[in-house]
């Protein structure tokens, strides 16, 4: 399977990782929005605070000032900080019921995380494909081939197709661990004896590397996520050959 276009995290990188879905660019949009309202109150307290210390400090002022009530400000700094509260409020609840939305979705993966390895099920394949199920290893440091991404690679890739709607079930077998693609903008808990449900639509083809997200025991860090987007000619492809 290629080995190019990787969307995996790069050393010392401190932003997002490229969305791949809409999700991950709602996200990522939402992170902006919010920037900008967290930029100025950030300056407006500082400005309010360094005026207090330089226009409040004791040699400057030896008798308290007797003002202890202002009905006006009261009023102002309490109304536009729940106006900003609630400029806030409305795009991340868009967001976040966008996300919950599952769309009729053409193809469901189910994700099963263990100690400590994912497997995988493609159980609605029609019947002349069948089910396939199989399991997903880390790579370890000494197999790794050059280019493959240390503690990121495994032996059995997710294979899923773009432009398709997805249903992502995960469940956990053993403990609690969480199945998280950061370019796919999908982070969801795996819970013994239940099933999570949440949605995917790739817009693009590509690798996506992931990490179990939810502390899970020593190998937490060597249970690695990747998933392929392919077209869906290359899917299907994908799926017979590897039943056959
Ligand atoms: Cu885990």
């Amino acid at each position: 399977m290629s080995t190019y276009l990787l969307d995996s995290s790069s050393p010392w990188q401190l932003y997002f990782q490229d969305p791949a879905t809409p999700v991950m660019e709602g996200i990522v949009n939402l992170h902006h929005d919010l920037m900008f309202f967290l930029t100025f109150i950030l300056f407006f307290v500082l400005v309010l605070l360094f005026r207090t210390l330089y226009y409040f400090q004791y040699n400057s002022n030896r008798t308290a000032n007797p003002v202890i009530h202002g009905t006006v400000i009261e009023i102002v700094w309490t109304i536009i900080p729940s106006l900003i509260l609630v400029i806030v409020a409305l795009p991340s609840f868009a967001l976040l019921y966008s996300i919950d939305e599952v769309i009729d979705p053409s193809l469901t993966v189910k994700c099963t995380g263990h100690q400590w390895y994912w497997s995988y099920e493609y159980s609605d394949s029609s019947e002349e494909i069948g089910a396939l199920n199989f399991d997903s290893y880390m790579v370890p440091e000494d197999e790794l081939e050059l280019g493959e991404l240390r503690l990121l690679e495994v032996d059995n890739r997710i294979v899923l197709p773009m432009g398709t709607h997805i249903r992502v079930l995960v469940t956990a077998a053993d403990v609690l661990h969480s199945w998280a693609v950061p370019s796919l903008g999908i982070k969801v808990d795996a819970c013994v004896g239940r099933l999570n449900e949440t949605s995917m639509f790739a817009l693009r083809e590509g690798v996506f590397y992931g990490q179990c997200s939810e502390i899970c025991g020593v190998g937490h860090a060597n249970m690695p996520i990747v998933v392929e987007t392919v077209s869906v000619n290359n899917y299907i492809q994908w799926l017979v050959e590897k039943n056959s």
